[in-house]
């Protein structure tokens, strides 16, 4: 009787490890597919819209002990909520480890680093590269190839740590295997537990040719993509200083390169509405000669707008309630104006 009775008020304790990375291309996918190499555990992959309500349901988890947050980044309305969540989970003893390359409030750094998180942050190199570097002793020489591959689909094999890992491959064969990965990522959104079966074989050592009926996958978003471009030509819309278009049967991440591409300015929009969630899921991409810093300027203007947003000089994205899209764009255009 007394034995059972303790065996009943024994603590519950923490054993979980879980990632929680960005769904939504190789660079979160494969830091999620090295961090689960590296400490095992399972993982929780998440877009913009949905990151914060993930990392809420994570907290009321009683047995998360150690927590990994890879490859998404912080805006202007989420950050301090994401501060306040994770110094919590710290006070009861849960280990947190943040790496990612998005643009990020210096302050918000210190007060993380304050709570004992250990930040990993770095803007020139993507979040897998520095995922490879800070475990490497863990990981197989293969990871290195998945880290490579992560830094083409960026656009960041050319920085230091990078670069050093495409040199081990051929260049060619990094390159068609990064591609390859990122449709079958890009084309499987609505698809979770496939892009949960990605980040397993990515972790168990796999080439993107490995995984079934990869290529033929990745020909179909190819095709999707060519008539992608006929229809961006035909619906493009153009204000003085940027293209832009709404998407309707495809992702705005893959619109919007076309957009900015096709328009000849020198920022390109594309945004998708989320019927779900009453929001437009917004990509917007700079060309080579754009000097204003996106990330940064779109993480103020979301957030001017109800919305919130952010990420890198040249490539960011933003969530904007629906009635104010078209207004939003309009002040982007102005706003690229007084630069
Ligand atoms: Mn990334």
């Amino acid at each position: 009787m007394t034995a059972l009775k303790k065996t009943k008020t024994v603590k519950k304790s923490r054993t979980k490890v879980v990632c929680l990375s960005h769904m939504e291309d190789a660079d979160g996918i494969s830091a999620a597919a090295l961090i689960r190499e590296a400490h095992g555990g399972e993982s929780v992959l998440v877009d913009y819209p949905g990151m914060m309500t993930a990392l809420e349901m994570l907290a009321q988890d009683e047995k998360l002990k150690t927590l990994f947050i890879c490859d998404v980044g912080l805006a202007k309305n989420n950050q301090d909520k994401f501060v306040d969540l994770l110094s919590s989970l710290r006070k009861k003893r849960i280990s947190i480890t943040y790496i990612d390359h998005h643009d990020i409030d210096p302050e918000i750094v210190k007060k993380l680093e304050k709570a004992k998180i250990k930040v990993i942050h770095d803007v020139n190199e993507c979040t897998t590269v520095q995922v490879y570097d800070a475990y490497k002793s863990k990981l197989s020489d293969h990871s290195s190839f998945i880290a490579a591959c992560a830094a083409i689909t960026d656009y960041m094999e050319d920085r230091p740590k990078g670069a050093k890992l495409l040199q081990i491959y051929d260049r060619q064969f990094a390159l068609i295997s990064a591609t390859v990965l990122t449709y079958n990522i890009v084309g499987r959104q609505k698809d979770p537990d496939y892009l949960l079966y990605l980040v397993e074989v990515l972790s168990e050592s796999k080439y993107p040719h490995e995984i079934p009926n990869s290529f033929e996958f990745a020909q179909i978003q190819v095709e999707k993509l060519a008539g992608m471009i006929a229809k961006v030509k035909k619906s493009l819309k153009t204000m003085k200083n940027l293209g832009y278009m709404e998407i309707m049967d495809a992702g705005a991440s893959g619109a919007v390169n076309f957009v900015l591409g096709l328009s000849g300015k020198e920022v390109g929009v594309a945004y998708k509405e989320r019927v779900d969630h009453g929001i437009y899921a917004v990509s917007i991409r700079g060309s080579k000669s754009c000097k204003i810093h996106l990330g940064r300027l779109v993480n103020s203007l979301a957030a001017e707008f109800g919305g919130s947003g952010g990420g890198h000089d040249k490539a960011c994205g933003a969530v904007i309630p629906k009635a104010k899209i078209l207004a939003f764009v309009k002040e982007l255009n102005s706003r690229l104006n007084q630069k």
